[in-house]
């Protein structure tokens, strides 16, 4: 009798223990699900996009009649500066305080973004996740993404061709759009589109196509700065870097403070809401159902631009030509003689003035902040310095510009031209590098929300002064 009472006690001490252990089995799988889920953006992703859909809908049913402004003759005429005409998730600009990612200033970011280091600058990825989830991730969560973009990093032999198919004088934008273009033949949303996707899935093969393009994008960039300038000797990716690290190896810069700036550089240029040129064209052409590649490589094309971010390029050679005319131990008043030289020979002054800003651009300030911490004896720095003092009065004086101040592309080449990296022509690939990740994380949610094909109506002179006739007479 005690031998059976001892057995059966035995044996439902065995069976709790196996329910015990299944139980604790089953939690621990569970903590992994979450965890692993917790670090990965596509899961964070396909959580939060139905909210957001359901958000949309609520404004266009409940909002969708609120004006939001008049728009006026001059608006069509002047490039519809102050005309708010898009949806644009990732980032606002305040004419006054300049950009928030997600809500977040340049100042916020670098606080609270992961860095490699306590106090260093915001790791890109770290800013990629903010603008895809809204959300600040751990920096767990940026180890995650940076490894999961540096498996998707390979380049396939045909887009090296297809640079390489291209005289090595071509301006660096040209083989970096180039090379993007080539990318393009591994698409998934085209090949999705082909096989007839349904369109409620369509952020999916976006956001793949998306994190292989901004994981590509600095191999393929890198490879024309290697083309071009070090006799195509490539440097391959290093895996134990980051994504602002492993760029700058890339190149051929391993001083741990070029991969600070680098890192710097990267988020801070990566995104800047959506009227601009580049950004605008890219959500543009996208708007067609134009897969990520083919959307980001128009919006490159705009990039190239002088106006646009060919600035960062223009900025530098314009300072060397200062110093080629003046030395550079320039005064004052030389200097002031020099800007007036630009102007009245008809041309801009290359990084000062804004579209929409109107005070100094903290992206300016940030890389300044850089510079005193980091190269405060850098002749060109104080030079930059000077320009601060000097030209926004002269262009106060003409009295047509909006905005006196400078913008980011007025401090970036003096930054890169100090860690070695002087080749002016080629400084707007890196500001195409960083853009992949802003462009591409707005299309994403561009899918995700199913906005339209952009299409706004265009007018002829003849209807305009017809419709300003009768609204004059009436
Ligand atoms: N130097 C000389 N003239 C300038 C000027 C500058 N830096 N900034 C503006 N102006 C002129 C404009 O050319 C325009 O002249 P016109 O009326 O004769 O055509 C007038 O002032 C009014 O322009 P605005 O309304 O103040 O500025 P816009 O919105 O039209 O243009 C921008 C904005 C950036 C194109 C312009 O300020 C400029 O050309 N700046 C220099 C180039 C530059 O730094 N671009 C980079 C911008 C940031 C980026 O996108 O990367």
């Amino acid at each position: 009798m005690v031998f059976f009472r001892t057995v059966s006690a035995l044996s439902r001490l065995r069976s709790r223990a196996a329910e015990q252990q299944s139980a604790l089995r089953n939690s621990v799988r569970w903590l992994q699900m979450q965890s692993s889920s917790d670090l990965d953006l596509h899961s964070q992703l396909k959580e939060l996009i139905p909210e957001q859909q359901e958000r949309l809908k609520k404004l266009k049913s409940e909002h969708g009649k609120v004006q939001l402004g008049n728009i006026t003759v001059d608006m069509v005429l002047g490039g519809m500066r102050g005309m708010t005409g898009l949806l644009w998730e990732t980032s606002l600009l305040d004419p006054d305080e300049g950009i928030r990612f997600r809500g977040l200033s340049i100042p916020e970011c670098q606080k609270l973004l992961p860095a490699v280091k306590p106090g260093g600058e915001p790791l890109p990825e770290g800013l990629l996740w903010l603008l895809l989830t809204g959300k600040v991730p751990s920096k767990e969560q940026v180890d995650a993404l940076s490894s999961e973009l540096r498996s998707r990093a390979a380049v396939p032999d045909y887009v090296y061709k297809a640079i390489d198919a291209l005289p090595v004088t071509a301006h660096p934008m040209t083989q970096f759009a180039t090379g993007v273009m080539a990318l393009q033949v591994q698409s998934q949303f085209q090949k999705a589109y082909e096989k007839g996707i349904h369109k409620s899935k369509y952020w999916e093969p976006t956001y793949e196509d998306s994190l292989s393009l901004i994981a590509r994008v600095p191999v393929v960039a890198a490879y024309v700065y290697r083309r071009m300038y070090k006799s195509g000797d490539v440097i391959p990716t290093n895996d134990s870097l980051d994504y602002g690290g492993n760029f700058s190896h890339m190149l051929g810069f391993d001083d741990p403070k070029m991969q600070e700036l680098m890192r710097l550089y990267v988020t801070i240029h990566s995104d800047h809401e959506g009227g601009n040129v580049s950004a605008h064209t890219g959500h543009l052409v996208a708007s067609a159902l134009s897969d990520p590649y083919l959307s980001f490589a128009a919006a490159l094309n705009g990039l190239a631009g002088p106006l646009h971010g060919l600035a960062n390029q223009e900025v530098l050679l314009w300072i060397k030509s200062v110093v080629d005319e003046c030395g550079e131990n320039i005064s004052t008043e030389q200097l002031k003689d020099y800007v007036w030289k630009t102007l009245n020979s008809g041309k801009v002054v290359p990084g000062f003035g804004h579209g929409v800003l109107r005070k100094t651009d903290p992206r300016y300030t940030c890389q300044r902040e850089f510079a005193l911490k980091h190269l405060p004896d850098d002749p060109l720095f104080q030079l930059v310095s000077k320009l601060y003092e000097v030209v926004p009065p002269i262009l106060t004086e003409l009295g047509k510009v909006k905005n006196p101040w400078p913008n980011v592309d007025a401090h970036s080449g003096v930054l890169l031209n100090h860690f070695g990296l002087t080749e002016a022509r080629y400084y707007t690939v890196l500001f195409g590098v960083s853009r992949s990740i802003g462009i591409c994380s707005q299309l994403i949610w561009d899918r995700a929300l199913g906005l339209p094909l952009e299409r706004p109506k265009s007018v002829t002179m003849d209807w305009l002064e017809n419709y300003c006739g009768k609204v004059a007479s009436a």
